[in-house]
């Protein structure tokens, strides 16, 4: 039986040095390790042996399936590699210096607009930040004095992942980070915080022509001595006048979010339809664009500003509506949809 054992060793090393196709593999295991396979064939003819015989037999019986099952597993390996590379070199190869012979992309209507509103906000002294997707509810929703069970939530559902962090619901999330970066600057340099945070939003909503589930912000913060609405306005009229380079009419209405106080809702007339009512503005002639107001000094305080001291103003700019009046894209779920087609057609300022 020794013999026998060895023989089968042997033979498999021989045969798995021979395999060069994959396939071939299981054809091996099931002829030598299956449960009619020659090895298994051996261990149960091991009855016949006698006392002293069968544990050592049994040993090296066990030793030599060990043996031929790490044999198969590198072979797996290396056949798997070698058709990993054979796929890498079978590839066409690029070459950059041939010059391209096809159509140029484009940059995406929202990344011209993103692009657009940093410019202005720059040029006024604000800084661009980028903040993460993936934020916790203290960020996204207590930090802004929306404390659990508070019914401003339900306006912002989310898609929330096992470990309880969800997708920011809105670039306000970023606020309470931006104020804890930027205070000691604010109190002990007397530095305003002028900090603008563009950033792609989630919600778990029905869409329409202008509701997506997945969209872009740009949120701005402003907190200084003395700041007031008046500033507020100021900024949000040359930011709306550098991105549409002509008058458009706004309407600035009192609006209610809990991390703002005042709050306001700034619409603009729809400029797919000229303010008649269509589709893209449900058909009331106007767009709510950028909610905007004096931040609140719970909010303030939870960054650790003193609220007695310094006042501030925040605004949360939707960029993919802003997208679709600058372009004139009456739906937006086109913008969302990869359609090169369709969003080829915006290369303008690049
Ligand atoms: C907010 O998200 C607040 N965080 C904005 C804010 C910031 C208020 C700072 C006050 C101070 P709201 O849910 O209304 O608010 O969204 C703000 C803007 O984002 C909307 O006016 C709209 O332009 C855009 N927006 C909101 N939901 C969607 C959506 N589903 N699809 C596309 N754009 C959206």
């Amino acid at each position: 039986m020794k013999q026998k054992l060895e023989e089968i060793r042997a033979r498999a090393r021989e045969e798995l040095g021979s395999v060069s196709e994959l396939s071939e593999l299981e054809n091996f295991r099931v002829r030598v390790l299956g449960k009619k396979g020659e090895l298994t064939g051996i261990l149960k003819s091991m009855g016949g042996l006698s006392a002293e015989e069968r544990p050592k037999m049994g040993q090296l019986a066990n030793e030599v399936r060990q043996n031929i099952e790490k044999m198969l597993a590198d072979k797996i390996e290396e056949l798997k590699a070698r058709e990993v590379q054979r796929e890498i070199e079978s590839m066409p190869v690029f070459d950059i210096s041939v010059p391209m012979d096809t159509a140029q992309g484009s940059y995406h209507p929202i990344t011209l607009v993103q692009r657009q509103c940093e410019a202005v906000f720059k040029s006024m002294g604000f800084a661009v930040e980028e903040y993460s997707e993936i934020v916790t509810d203290y960020e996204c929703f207590e930090a802004l004095n929306i404390p659990k069970d508070h019914p401003a939530r339900d306006m912002q559902d989310t898609y929330y992942l096992e470990n309880g962090q969800l997708l920011k619901s809105h670039t306000s999330a970023a606020q309470n980070a931006i104020y804890k970066k930027y205070r000691d600057a604010l109190v002990n340099e007397g530095k305003p915080i002028k900090a603008i945070f563009p950033g792609r939003c989630f919600r778990n909503e029905a869409t329409d022509a202008c509701h997506e589930n997945t969209f872009f912000q740009m949120e701005g913060v402003m907190v200084d001595k003395n700041i007031s609405i008046s500033n507020l306005i100021y900024f949000m009229k040359t930011m709306l006048s550098e991105v549409f380079q002509k008058d458009i009419q706004v309407r600035l209405r009192p609006g209610f979010f809990p991390f703002v106080e005042p709050g306001f809702e700034l619409d603009i007339s729809c400029l797919i339809c000229g303010g008649e009512g269509c589709a893209s503005c449900k058909h009331s002639g106007w767009l709510e664009l950028c909610p905007c107001g004096m931040i609140h000094p719970e909010v303030l305080k939870a960054g650790g500003i003193d609220p007695e001291e310094y006042t501030g103003f925040a605004f949360g700019l939707g960029l993919t509506r802003l997208a679709m009046m600058k372009y004139g894209v009456k739906d937006i779920r086109d913008l969302n949809s990869g359609s090169l087609k369709a969003l080829s057609q915006f290369t303008e300022d690049e």
